[in-house]
């Protein structure tokens, strides 16, 4: 190794050889100042905190224990799906829903963006785990990066540290994730609180399980252990395993006579995954325990049956919209501290206030940095950006699932895919079979949220809510499920159902309430597990009538539920072109199996 003179780069807490190469090589090319191995411990947390607010990164919230807001760029606000790569050999493995370029020009292009990118700066080396250190095979990977507010995240959202670095050894398999905000600090250049760059890429090499992230502070594109490492790596990694990386919440539903049933449910960014995880069931002796709200790892168990592992350690969730009637276990979790808000408002008396919480605070800091009153709320400016986030420790839910970090993870009983229509898709509709789940699943389709960069509202489909992580051909990833579900015992397979909390009538408003009042629907939906609840066929799947669900002590009219059930031919119709035409784009990998299923479904409509 060549000695490079930079201090904090020989103190490695590791003998690992293809770790330190790449520490090395990384220093070399970014030229830190400085390079620090992190502990992930409690005095690295406040050392940092301290750093950020020195900065003024962050601003701490007295009225919340060791908590901090914090205002990106304005421009740095979301993920970005337009610069987010995937860097297979051979474009045809990326597939068209995927931006590819070829890894070696790539490498070359980020090459010389990483160039001198860290000067002025200090590299941390974060290693991390996802899913618990104790499994049979930990999933390892370490971030470099020269951002203190990812180091500080990652403390939240991963398990990190000497116990990490320990457990892995001197030969342990990891990820390597490289990240840089791409703002040299130069001699006499005063620092931002938010330094990114206009320049942007979130890039993945599949072959290589690799990732290099550059110009973006913001969550899902810096810290790497999320959606780039659990999703598009694992994703890849999982279908040459036999398994299944997935956007999924996961729910342990306990009955009153305290049957229990996980519960496992993939909707689109912004479209209630975390509501679902956390939710407050308004039907008595009914009770949710949270194990997961993002991503979910999913493995056949020696049963036959599919076990799911959270691979996280935080929340990284939806600030608006979240009060004590939507969300209350959020509230509750945020309020024991150790919590970083990104891009809400800060009141003057040192909290947090977003659209969609309680009370209405008269002047406030909005996430642009600055006054806010009402008045500015009425003149179409938020006071919190739509995709504000709270970033939040697992341990700290009141409702989490004792067994949420066994590393065996829990037997799923039904897999939820659901989407933000306002038409069409009824509440609920339960698939015929594994193989129909699958269609449901392909040919899902969402309005499209502030979660990503873009216009808002515009429909899209979002196969498995995953159209912006799988990290392969989209063809072969239906492929994959198609084929775990007929390697797989049919007894043992989880129920797919199909469900959309976002139906309006025809004067805009949601048809049905929505948040704990989905625990009628999550009833419904174990007791066809169980042969206790009824439902009618229909040409999208097996639909309960409104006399099927519990609405008891709900007070909303029956006209209304009706309507959220309806399954209209007319509109189902002027689906199937839709979903043509989204097939045509996947190309030649499209399994002939989901054509099928269209050409049923085109039938069974007429
Ligand atoms: P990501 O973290 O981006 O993956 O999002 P998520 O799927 O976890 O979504 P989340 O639960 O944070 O909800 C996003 C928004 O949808 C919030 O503003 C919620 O208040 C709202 N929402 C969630 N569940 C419901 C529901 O049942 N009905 C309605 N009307 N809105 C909901
Ligand atoms: C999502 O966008 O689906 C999120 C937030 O969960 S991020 O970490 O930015 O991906
Ligand atoms: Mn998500």
């Amino acid at each position: 190794m060549t000695a490079l003179a930079i201090p904090g780069l020989d103190h490695a807490p590791t003998t690992h050889e293809r770790l330190l190469s790449w520490v090395h090589e990384v220093a070399e090319l970014t030229s830190p100042d400085e390079v620090v191995w992190c502990d992930g411990t409690q005095q690295e947390w406040d050392r940092l905190t301290g750093r950020l607010v020195d900065a003024g990164t962050f601003v701490p919230l007295p009225r919340r224990p060791n908590s901090f807001w914090c205002a990106s760029d304005p421009d740095d606000v979301a993920r970005v799906e337009e610069r987010t790569f995937i860097c297979s050999r051979d474009e045809a493995d990326a597939g068209a829903t995927n931006n590819w370029r070829d890894p070696a020009e790539m490498k070359s292009v980020m090459t010389d963006l990483y160039r001198g990118s860290m000067r002025g700066r200090t590299m941390y080396v974060i290693p991390f785990c996802m899913g618990p250190l104790d499994a049979d095979k930990p999933m390892f990977g370490v971030e470099i990066t020269d951002s203190e507010y990812v180091v500080v995240s990652m403390h939240i959202m991963t398990r990190v540290g000497r116990r990490v670095i320990d457990r892995m050894g001197s030969d342990a398999d990891f990820v390597p994730c490289l990240h840089s905000v791409g703002a040299p600090l130069d001699e006499g250049v005063e620092d931002v609180p938010w330094p990114c760059n206009e320049t942007k890429y979130i890039t993945h090499f599949p072959e290589e399980k690799t990732i290099w992230s550059f110009g973006s502070g913001y969550g899902g594109n810096a810290l790497l252990g999320k959606k780039c490492y659990s999703l598009r790596i694992a994703s890849s990694l999982a279908r040459e395993e036999g398994w299944l990386a997935e956007h999924m919440l996961i729910l342990k539903l306990t009955s009153p006579t305290d049957k229990v049933h996980y519960v496992a449910a993939a909707f689109p960014s912004a479209c209630g995954k975390t509501n679902l995880a956390m939710l407050e069931p308004t039907i008595p002796g009914w009770r949710v325990e949270t194990l997961g709200d993002d991503i979910a790892w999913m493995r056949f168990g020696k049963d036959g049956r599919l076990y799911a592992v959270n691979p996280e350690n935080g929340f990284f969730g939806v600030a608006p919209g979240t009060n004590w009637k939507t969300n209350p276990n959020a509230m509750r979790t945020l309020e024991r501290g150790n919590s970083i808000f990104t891009n809400v408002a800060r009141t003057a008396d040192g909290d947090v206030w977003w659209e969609g919480m309680e009370g209405s605070p008269e002047n406030l800091t909005s996430w642009k940095r600055q006054d806010w009153t009402p008045a500015d709320g009425e003149a179409g400016e938020p006071a919190a950006h739509p995709n504000s986030r709270y970033c939040t420790p697992m341990n700290q839910c009141p409702v989490l699932a004792p067994e949420w970090d066994d590393p065996q993870g829990v037997p799923i009983s039904a897999i939820l895919f659901g989407g933000r229509r306002a038409t069409t898709v009824p509440l609920v509709a339960q698939a015929r079979d594994w193989q129909h789940g699958v269609f449901l699943g392909a040919t899902l389709s969402s309005e499209k949220t502030a979660a990503a960069t873009g216009a808002v509202g515009q429909v899209r489909r979002d196969p498995m809510a995953m159209l912006p992580f799988i990290g392969y051909n989209a063809g072969d990833y239906f492929q994959h499920w198609v084929d775990l579900g007929k390697q797989a015992d049919a007894g043992a397979l989880p129920s797919i159902f199909y469900v959309n909390w976002f139906r309006r009538g025809e004067d805009g408003r949601f048809l049905w309430p929505g948040f704990g009042e989905n625990s009628r629907v999550l009833k419904w939906i174990v007791e066809r597990l169980d042969g206790d609840a009824t439902a009618a066929e229909t040409a999208v799947g097996l639909v309960p009538g409104a006399d099927a669900l519990d609405l008891s002590g709900l007070d909303v009219r029956q006209a209304d539920v009706e309507a959220a059930l309806a399954v209209d031919a007319e509109e189902w119709r002027a689906e199937l072109p839709l979903i043509e035409e989204w097939f045509d784009t996947i190309g030649p990998a499209l399994p002939s199996t989901m054509r099928d299923e269209l050409a049923a479904l085109r039938q069974r409509l007429g």
